[in-house]
């Protein structure tokens, strides 16, 4: 595979503490209908998937292999085969959640993630469990994901997120036209992928130390 940056809209943020075992709780307006471990999704038989990935700011890595479960055989395996609710939060351990409509976030190709080319999801990858979307630019594959709300309102939305950032349609921001943002954006990457790197290591180091 082409290297894949460590990416952040907050490349100073360490990443958190990783849940000691996979844990994803669904809900709907915070009223709680299932939680599944580690052993539940494993009796889903997760498979490889392979995506390409497309951040917002212009990079892509092309055939990375992911292994997961699709997100809808995980709603499927708790009784929800039809929408509770429009919309889905999908909720991080280290920060502001990710919104989906019901239709983005249950098509065939959305992954619940464990393993990213035969290796555990790590505090660089987001473990133990993430989202992958590819269809959608990468601020949608949260990492650390613990949890997911179905809401009726529209949930509101970070800045920059766009409800539903199709890559087909470049949906890269929610108000300004693609060709406008992706200049800019393309000129953090540098820097942004350099800093989130680096705070990693020395996160990494001050745990070791620590320890
Ligand atoms: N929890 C969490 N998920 C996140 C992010 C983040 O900072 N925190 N960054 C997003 C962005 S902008 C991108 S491009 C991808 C990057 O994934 P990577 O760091 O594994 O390359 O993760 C997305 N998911
Ligand atoms: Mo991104």
């Amino acid at each position: 595979m082409t290297e894949m940056p460590r990416f952040t809209d907050r490349p100073f943020k360490p990443p958190p503490d990783m849940a000691a075992e996979p844990r994803f709780e669904i809900t709907n307006e915070g009223a709680p209908i299932a939680v599944l471990s580690g052993a539940d999704l494993e009796a889903l038989g997760p498979r490889d998937h392979v995506a390409d990935f497309h951040c917002v700011t212009t990079w892509s890595v092309t055939g990375l292999v992911w292994r997961g479960v699709p997100l809808r055989d995980v709603f499927a395996s708790v009784g929800i085969t039809e929408p509770l609710a429009p919309y889905l939060v999908a909720s991080s351990e280290d920060r502001r959640s990710v919104a989906f409509l019901w239709e983005d976030a249950a098509a065939a190709d959305v992954i619940l993630a464990t393993h990213l080319d035969g290796d555990p999801l790590d505090d660089r990858r987001g473990g133990p469990l993430r989202l992958v979307a590819p269809s959608q630019y990468g601020y949608k594959s949260g990492k650390f994901i613990s949890a997911i709300d179905f809401r009726t309102e529209r949930p509101k939305v970070m800045g920059k997120e766009h409800l539903r950032a199709r890559v087909a349609h470049e949906e890269r921001h929610p108000r300004l036209p693609s060709w406008m943002v992706k200049g800019p954006y393309r000129l953090t990457i540098p820097p942004t992928g350099y800093l989130a790197e680096r705070t990693l290591r020395r996160h990494r180091s001050s745990k070791l130390g620590r320890a």
